[in-house]
């Protein structure tokens, strides 16, 4: 074969493997998996997506715990009252994301992601220092920019179906952790403290981000799995670091046609609790305890990608229910996260 014949061979070999890379559905893995995939040089992608999450009602490792018990059993770790007197009931989470990929070259894919959340929590306060009598219920509320992410997204080698990248990258402390609102204490008085930990918006850390991706695909049917860290990186002015988070997902789509696929993953999540306190956040409340906030989760969720015509957006649906949570508590448990992207490549 003369040399240019060879030269054009590879070029379509190439160009056809860029095809299928980018030109179905399940190229990108369920819509929760962050940095799943990788670009080739020149791309830019804009991405959008809308995550939100239901909490309700209280466990204390894998068994749940009513508010009452928790009034009157759970130990208050600032020591008087000697047990907590609020209780965290449910809590919403809805987070906005908008984020933006570029590839300097086919090794490296750079990407960046700014976040804005709102978070409500709905709380019963049980009246005086012992004993179950109701005195109120009380929200709080806060909403804001959370914590920016950067990194750098290295091609680790593509072989015929399968790829390979690493994830390095750092999520920078732009997020407010100084939130407050008005709060119903055992004591029948209204102030208006610094919120507990899972209210704060950021975690007030340069955070290091590290992983590793894995897809492949055959036919119709598409897998994947990611390991991904979050590791915190010192301590932040309020005299605390949050838990490190490590996860491990895997996943399986399958192609039902040229724009649709459908999507099964499983995501196993540790995390750590908080090292050190706020000396400001100091209520007898299990949110307040720095030793409250460790887990291990294993979610399951289902989700569909659709690719639209002209093959330049994405939609993207998913919703994750935990099949087992192990929480140091007392603690609210997860129900379901529902998330919702949109991604456009020009
Ligand atoms: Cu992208």
């Amino acid at each position: 074969m003369p040399f240019t014949s060879k030269l054009a061979c590879l070029v379509l070999l190439l160009s056809a493997g860029i095809a299928s890379a980018d030109t179905h559905p399940d190229s990108h893995a369920p819509i929760s998996v962050m940095g799943d995939h990788t670009h080739s040089q020149g791309e830019f992608m804009l991405g959008y997506r809308a995550m939100h999450m239901s909490m309700q009602g209280n466990r204390d490792g894998t068994s749940s715990i009513s508010s009452a018990e928790i009034a009157s059993t759970a130990a208050n770790p600032f020591g008087a009252p000697p047990t907590l007197r609020v209780v965290p009931e449910d809590m919403t989470m809805t987070m906005h994301m908008v984020s933006a990929m570029y590839a300097p070259s086919d090794r490296v894919t750079l990407m960046g992601m700014l976040n804005y959340s709102t978070k409500e929590m709905d709380h019963t306060t049980f009246a005086g220092p012992s004993g179950t009598n109701v005195l109120g219920g009380f929200t709080t509320k806060t909403s804001g920019m959370g914590d920016t992410s950067i990194a750098a997204l290295i091609r680790l080698g593509d072989s015929h179906h399968s790829k390979w990248h690493a994830t390095v990258g750092l999520s920078l402390p732009t997020g407010d952790i100084e939130e407050t609102d008005d709060i119903l204490t055992p004591m029948n008085t209204r102030p208006s403290p610094r919120l507990p930990y899972p209210m704060q918006l950021g975690s007030g850390t340069y955070d290091l981000v590290t992983g590793l991706t894995y897809s492949s695909n055959a036919d119709r049917w598409g897998w994947g799995s990611q390991w991904r860290s979050l590791v915190r990186l010192g301590e932040n002015d309020e005299d605390y670091t949050l838990g490190d988070e490590h996860k491990l997902q895997g996943w399986l789509s399958y192609r039902i046609n040229a724009s649709l696929s459908l999507s099964a993953r499983l995501a196993y999540l540790d995390r750590g609790n908080i090292d050190g306190m706020d000396p400001l956040i100091n209520a007898p409340v299990q949110t307040a305890d720095p030793d409250r906030h460790g887990m291990q989760r294993l979610d399951f969720g289902l989700g569909a990608n659709v690719l639209l015509p002209g093959q330049k957006q994405r939609l993207a649906l998913e919703v994750t229910a935990p099949v087992y949570q192990k929480l140091d508590g007392p603690q609210l448990e997860t129900d379901w996260v529902l998330t919702f992207g949109w991604q456009y490549t020009p």
